[in-house]
């Protein structure tokens, strides 16, 4: 049975900073995955609270909004089957010293010390929250 989704893909500040947002797209791409959409923007604050409102008030929420408004974010709609858990998986997990080898945290990951987690990448976790997710960053999608 097809379970064509579509998902959000963020490439953070510190994935663009480092040079890396083509190494993501080439991931998604290389994978099978078909890009539906994509934007470099600098997120506003109000983008972010909506983005990551389960963490709103949570210690690691306002080191998190300062660190995804520090700079440029490359957001991409990829598309296909079972996109999201593929996308999740070609991620690795959220702490990058962990994250397995292979995986795009595992393979360019580290701790850096800072007060919040710097993980290169953002993948939406389920098809709720890709459609609440997409629906905010690509209103036109
Ligand atoms: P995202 O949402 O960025 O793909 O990350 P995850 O899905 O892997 O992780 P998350 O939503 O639980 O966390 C969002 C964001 O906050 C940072 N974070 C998270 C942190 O700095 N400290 C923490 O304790 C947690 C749980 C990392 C990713």
């Amino acid at each position: 049975m097809s379970h064509i989704e579509r998902t959000l893909i963020l490439v953070k500040p510190d994935g663009v900073a480092r040079g890396l947002a083509g190494e993501v797209l080439r991931r998604v791409e290389a994978k099978g995955y078909t890009l539906a959409g994509a934007e470099l923007l600098v997120p506003s604050e109000e983008l972010l609270a909506q983005h990551y409102a389960e963490h709103v008030g949570k210690p690691f929420y306002a080191p998190l909004v300062e660190f995804m408004s520090s700079g440029p974010v490359l957001a991409i709609v990829a598309q296909g089957e079972r996109v999201i858990e593929g996308f999740r998986v070609l991620a690795g997990e959220t702490d990058p010293t962990t994250a397995a080898p292979g995986t795009i945290r595992g393979d360019f990951g580290r701790d850096w010390g800072a007060k919040v987690i710097q993980n290169i990448v953002h993948g939406s976790d389920s098809p709720q929250s890709a459609e609440r997710e997409i629906a905010l960053w690509f209103p036109q999608l």
